[in-house]
């Protein structure tokens, strides 16, 4: 896959690609990555990238010549994804970051002051994301939270041990919790099943305790998450012995 990053702000962009698994990634060819500066192609003696709005009022708008001239040169032959973060696109989750593993080129457009200029939007933007409901300075964290969803997903960014498929979200339901030696920390021991380590039983305990994670903490989740009949005998045991002590 190839993603470039369209910012006034390349150094953040460019020095958070470069680090750990995002760095890896590249190494291993799964991915490459342009990091583009639209104030190199603003043509007035300023390289001014922003203006005010026209019908007044406070803070300052992205200008559309050079932002369309910058992604022009990046978007030549073949027809990338061209994404635009913003607070008013569509909510970014694993189901989005999975469909973006398809493509083969995403162009990711990262905006600053109170927006880009509507122009450009309607003549090359196809995908616009927000990545919650709040608001950011600018596009960047958002892009860098998107890459970094979609990179891990690409074949032969993590090893064999890590399976995508068992991911929270993948599945629809929260996570099981971990557990790593030693078996009694400050009085805290690791639950009995999985010290003694018998598979049917480790899985499941992690099975129980990701449902029960799901309905204490994110209810809602239950409305997509597919659930087998052991699943919903499962989760009729954890409703029934409402006495439990409240897991966090
Ligand atoms: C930009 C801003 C007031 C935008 C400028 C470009 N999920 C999400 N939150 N915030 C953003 C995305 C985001 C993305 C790009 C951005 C915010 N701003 C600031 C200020 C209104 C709209």
């Amino acid at each position: 896959m190839r993603i470039d990053v369209v910012t006034i702000f390349p150094e953040i962009v460019s020095q958070a690609l470069d680090f750990s698994i995002m760095a890896r990634a590249q190494d291993a060819g799964a991915v490459s990555f342009g990091v583009h500066n639209p104030r190199d192609f603003a043509e007035d003696a300023h390289r001014m990238v922003d203006d005010a709005p026209y019908g007044g009022g406070a803070g300052m708008v992205m200008k559309p010549e050079p932002l369309t001239a910058c992604i022009e040169a990046i978007a030549r032959d073949d027809n990338p994804a061209i994404i635009l973060m913003t607070p008013q696109g569509e909510r970014f989750d694993q189901e989005t970051a999975r469909r973006l593993t398809a493509q083969d080129h995403l162009v990711l457009i990262c905006g600053h002051y109170e927006g880009t200029d509507e122009r450009v939007r309607e003549s090359l933007v196809t995908h616009e994301i927000s990545i919650g409901d709040y608001v950011l300075t600018g596009g960047e964290l958002p892009a860098l939270v998107v890459i970094d969803a979609v990179v891990r997903l690409l074949p032969g960014v993590r090893g064999d041990s890590t399976s995508a498929a068992r991911d929270s979200f993948e599945d629809g339901l929260l996570e099981h919790p971990h557990y790593t030696r030693p078996p009694e920390f400050r009085g805290m021991r690791v639950p009995d099943t999985l010290v003694e380590g018998d598979h049917a039983d480790v899985d499941r305990w992690r099975r129980r305790m990701s449902l029960q994670r799901t309905l204490r903490r994110r209810p809602d989740l239950f409305a997509r998450a597919p659930l087998s009949d052991d699943d919903r005998d499962l989760l009729a045991e954890i409703v029934l012995s409402g006495t439990q002590k409240r897991r966090r």
